[in-house]
């Protein structure tokens, strides 16, 4: 693939991304939102789950459907801009339709901030690397990567929406209880919402075959992979009959 723009600010952007995957990894803390609220931030004011996750994930699809937006041919062009539309249909899903129908706890607002910044920094990373600086060769469309890439990221997507939904049902509107998640991939992981996004991103990276995406997949790995293993200590902690053969993210393995 050749690249025809200044690299500085990808490289510098995806380094970011990476970095704070790894710190992430390093701090070994769950992320102070959720199941792991209370331990982190004692008394700080929160937003609604459903305001919270459509104000926070909302730069996400923005940034990147502006730039699609001044694209002569927005939808079925060149392989980058079939490849940000996908990008902006993941963050179309979860700005509009998750937030709404989220029955989530609700979030510390200097998280949404950070969360705020962070859909900023990588909506903007990869519309403009896709758009500006990623040259695809025209048989990119039969291309294995692209295919294999586009087909992880489908069923990646079918897996986290899929199991997301499997969460949502253990509560009736109101409640904030939890229970022990049961069905799809649940039955063999605690993460199975996490490994579906991982599985989307990582077919991303696959599909666009550039370092951006590859920096936000290691990213999602190391942030929802230790979320997973936070969550499945939780439920071990919670629950005495929790099932003993599910593991955190791999099933039968991790
Ligand atoms: N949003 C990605 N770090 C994040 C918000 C937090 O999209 O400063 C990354 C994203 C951000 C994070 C984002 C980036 C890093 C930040 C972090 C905050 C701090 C951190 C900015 C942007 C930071 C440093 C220091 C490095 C700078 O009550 P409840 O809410 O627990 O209810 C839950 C419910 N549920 C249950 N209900 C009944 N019984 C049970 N047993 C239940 N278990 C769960 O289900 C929720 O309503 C719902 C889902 O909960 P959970 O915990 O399984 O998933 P959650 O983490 O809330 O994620 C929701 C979806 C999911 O599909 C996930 O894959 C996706 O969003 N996601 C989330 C986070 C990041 C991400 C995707 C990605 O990296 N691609």
């Amino acid at each position: 693939m050749l690249v025809r723009c200044q690299l500085t600010p990808v490289l510098a952007g995806s380094t970011f991304l990476a970095t704070l995957g790894v710190t992430v990894l390093c701090l070994a803390k769950p992320s102070g939102y959720g199941k792991h609220l209370g331990s982190q931030t004692p008394g700080a004011s929160r937003l609604p789950a459903r305001a919270a996750w459509f104000l926070q994930e909302l730069p996400s699809f923005v940034v990147p459907a502006a730039i699609l937006a001044r694209q002569p041919c927005p939808l079925f062009g060149p392989p980058g801009t079939v490849l940000l539309g996908l990008f902006c249909a993941h963050y179309f899903h979860r700005t509009f339709i998750y937030s709404l129908l989220t029955r989530g706890r609700p979030l510390p607002v200097l998280l949404i901030f950070r969360s705020f910044a962070f859909c900023f920094g990588n909506g903007l990373l990869q519309g403009y690397y896709l758009i500006y600086c990623a040259e695809y060769p025209e048989e990119w469309y039969t291309d294995t990567r692209f295919s294999l890439g586009v087909f992880l990221f489908i069923v990646g997507m079918g897996i986290n929406i899929h199991s997301d939904y499997i969460l949502r049902q253990l509560r009736k509107p109101g409640e904030v209880n939890y229970s022990i998640p049961q069905g799809g991939l649940f039955k063999y992981i605690s993460g199975a919402n996490f490994l579906g996004e991982i599985i989307e991103w990582m077919g991303y990276a696959l599909a666009t075959w550039s370092f951006p995406a590859l920096a936000f997949a290691f990213f999602t790995l190391c942030f929802l992979g230790l979320r997973a293993f936070h969550h499945h200590r939780f439920y071990l902690k919670m629950f005495e009959d929790y099932p003993k053969s599910r593991k955190v993210l791999i099933p039968f393995i991790f």
